[in-house]
């Protein structure tokens, strides 16, 4: 199952005919530089190409009225007096006599991708348009948009396919008012958007961006938005928002589609956004979101206006829906306070419409945006946009030649697409020797031996990226995690993450040094050890509560993990954990996006169902959709939630909050 891209040049054919400061940088080399990066990259070739087609006026009268198309059918044969007449009597557009013939093949080219995702042809896809959509109305152009693509795309998709559940993400810089304005009433299709908001001082300037617009009667709790109110916005905070908001109201939505409205303006750079997100954080974005409904994701490109930030951010999207795995993230120090405030009002406004946010603090009702900035804050965020700001293209990394290996007993059978790592007679004498001195002791176990050396050349190879990801099943689990945990640490700059599924004490010890970080789900309750790097996470019921472990990994485990930063993720499984493959197969999927994908899952002998799935998973296949979520169990939202404030004074990624309390 491959990644569609969409692309025709015939988009490129049309352009600002007259002097307009706000429409000048919508410009034709934003569609070949994006995809002259994805030809260079070996991308493109990497990619499923599908021709575009013309939206029909049945596709565009979904979200459009007869007026405005009858009035845009006609623009073709516009003077350029007509045209610039005809744009007056919208926000910050421009026409041009081929611009009707490229919205048409915009909108078709999401409808495309719908199609090809829809009927299986390809997992996911990437359709890059000129002109953008999510700015025009029913019966308006704005914002350089003429045709909504991707809420044509959307309505399309319930019609067609009967699509129950539609998520639209919607990580452009500028508020989509015209998806917002299509989808309001309507439950089936949920609306995540953030935004430049600068408290309304920012474009489109509506009132109708603010976080307590969340939607009308039956759609209420359906309409997501995130105002930012400061620019400068980074990786951190756009990363926060995705843990602590995006993420949980949509694994408890549970879409059938995942449509984003793929806009690279909010990165680095973007004369529009002024924010400073770097072209990686796409590729954990992407992710993040193609874990849901079953890998179904549709990107449509929006905004993006820096010519060297837009193509780099388009490279890591697609590559992402490749299913290599994502750069580590760099400089993740947190949201900043700005972020989380504007993350705390919208926690509050839709707190009575998702259980996974039922326990957001009450904290003092929060201000609608609208209030001036203080004095002395304009000054500052002049300053900062005066300055070109810089950032190092990330390195093109090619994935590992050998993407996932087992480590089997001898009778085991190698999953497929998994490269399995036989005994070998003759074992390393200098890595027996350390083995028998550290872990071994003078106990001879010929099997033992023989799986910890393995698992140490392992390590190496997914150090040197010659491996990306591996499982071992294991005769004895504590010895596997002391030998990999001891030999994944050793060179200096390394740091493990351990994630411990199962009962029991943690195996090894952990220093305060921060070399090893530990995060146990466990349903013992213990009054124990816990530290800044040895994180029990109590869950009640042998996991039966799903939607408890999914909160748990998604507002827990995952923020630290982004703050953590390691270098390898070890995931342990003890025996009877009673995790159900597909919650599993979740753990696995989103974890996978730290660590460069260099996952390492230890599982005890006897888990041999495990195998499969967890192979699946580390190769990057989607994981299968876990149901519309109830709500977590009362007492382990309590026990996560308590966990969560105890240790946000030593992890800046697991506050919610502006108001430090
Ligand atoms: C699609 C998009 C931006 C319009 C900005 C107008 N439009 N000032 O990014
Ligand atoms: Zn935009």
């Amino acid at each position: 199952m491959g990644t569609a891209l969409i692309y025709d040049e015939e988009m490129t054919n049309y352009k600002l005919l007259w002097v307009d400061p706000a429409c000048k940088i919508e410009v034709p080399e934003r569609l070949t530089v994006s995809y002259e990066a994805l030809v260079k990259s070996g991308l493109a070739d990497r990619c499923v190409s599908l021709p575009v087609r013309e939206a029909t006026d049945a596709d565009i009268l979904l979200v459009h009225s007869e007026e405005y198309l009858e009035a845009v059918k006609k623009t073709p044969y516009m003077t350029l007096e007509d045209l610039m007449d005809f744009c007056s009597q919208y926000g910050d557009v421009y026409f041009h006599p081929n611009i009707y013939h490229c919205a048409k093949l915009a909108a078709g080219s999401a409808l495309q991708l719908v199609d090809s995702v829809m009927m299986g042809k390809v997992r996911n896809g990437m359709a890059l348009v000129r002109p953008p959509g999510h700015h025009s109305m029913r019966n308006a152009a704005s914002g350089f948009c003429v045709f909504n693509n991707v809420a044509i795309a959307a309505q399309y998709a319930k019609q067609k396919y009967a699509v129950e559940r539609i998520l639209i993400v919607d990580w452009d810089i500028h508020h989509g008012q015209g998806v917002q304005d299509c989808f309001e009433d309507d439950p089936r299709v949920l609306y995540f958007s953030w935004h430049r908001y600068e408290h309304q001082k920012f474009w489109p300037n509506l009132r109708d961006s603010d976080f307590d617009r969340v939607g009308n009667e039956k759609g209420a709790g359906f309409n997501v938005n995130v105002p930012w109110n400061k620019v400068g916005m980074k990786n951190s905070d756009y990363l926060s928002v995705f843990c602590h908001l995006f993420l949980p109201v949509a694994y408890e939505f549970c879409p059938d589609l995942v449509l984003v409205c793929a806009g690279f303006d909010s990165a680095i750079g973007d004369p529009e956004g002024e924010m400073c997100a770097t072209p990686d954080i796409f590729a954990h974005l992407t992710h993040l979101l193609m874990n849901l409904a079953g890998g179904k994701l549709c990107a449509v490109l929006e905004g993006g206006y820096n010519l060297t930030s837009l193509p780099q951010s388009v490279c890591q999207t697609v590559q992402t829906l490749l299913g290599d795995p994502a750069p580590r993230p760099a400089n993740l120090d947190g949201p900043c306070l700005s972020a989380l405030e504007s993350l705390h009002c919208v926690r509050s406004a839709h707190k009575k419409y998702w259980s996974c946010l039922k326990h957001a603090a009450d904290l003092p009702t929060c201000e609608v945006s609208t209030k001036r900035n203080k004095v002395g804050e304009e000054e500052i965020n002049e300053e900062q946009s005066k300055q070109e700001p810089v950032w190092r293209e990330c390195p093109k990394t090619l994935p590992p030649d050998i993407s996932a290996a087992a480590l089997l007993p001898d009778d085991g059978i190698c999953p497929e697409r998994c490269y399995s790592l036989k005994s070998s007679e003759d074992l390393d004498p200098s890595i027996v020797n350390k083995l028998k001195e550290h872990i071994l002791k003078d106990t001879e176990d010929c099997e033992t031996l023989s799986t910890l050396s393995r698992l140490t050349v392992l390590i190496d190879k997914m150090e040197k990226n010659e491996i990306g990801s591996g499982l071992a099943l294991v005769k004895d689990i504590s010895k596997a995690v002391i030998c990999v945990v001891q030999h994944a640490a050793a060179a200096p700059m390394n740091r493990v993450l351990v994630v411990y599924v199962g009962d029991g004490v943690v195996p090894f010890h952990t220093n305060e040094d921060g070399k090893t970080l530990v995060v146990q789900f466990t349903t013992q309750k213990s009054e124990e050890i816990q530290s800044k790097y040895l994180i029990p996470v109590c869950l009640q019921k042998d996991y039966s509560d799903i939607p408890g472990f999914i909160q748990a990994t998604l507002s827990l485990l995952l923020p630290l993990g982004y703050e953590y930063d390691p270098s390898l993720v070890v995931v342990v499984q003890t025996s009877g954990c009673g995790l159900s493959h597909n919650v599993w197969q979740q753990l696995i999927g989103l974890l996978r996006g730290l660590a460069q994908g260099h996952t390492l899952v230890l599982m005890q002998e006897d888990q041999n169902a495990y195998v499969g799935p967890t192979a699946s998973s580390l190769l990057g296949d989607p994981a299968p959709p876990l149901g519309p979520l109830e709500a977590p169990l009362p007492e382990n939202v309590e026990s996560t939630e308590k966990l969560r404030l105890r240790l946000k004074a030593d992890w800046n990624f697991l506050l919610t909050t502006g108001n430090v309390k």
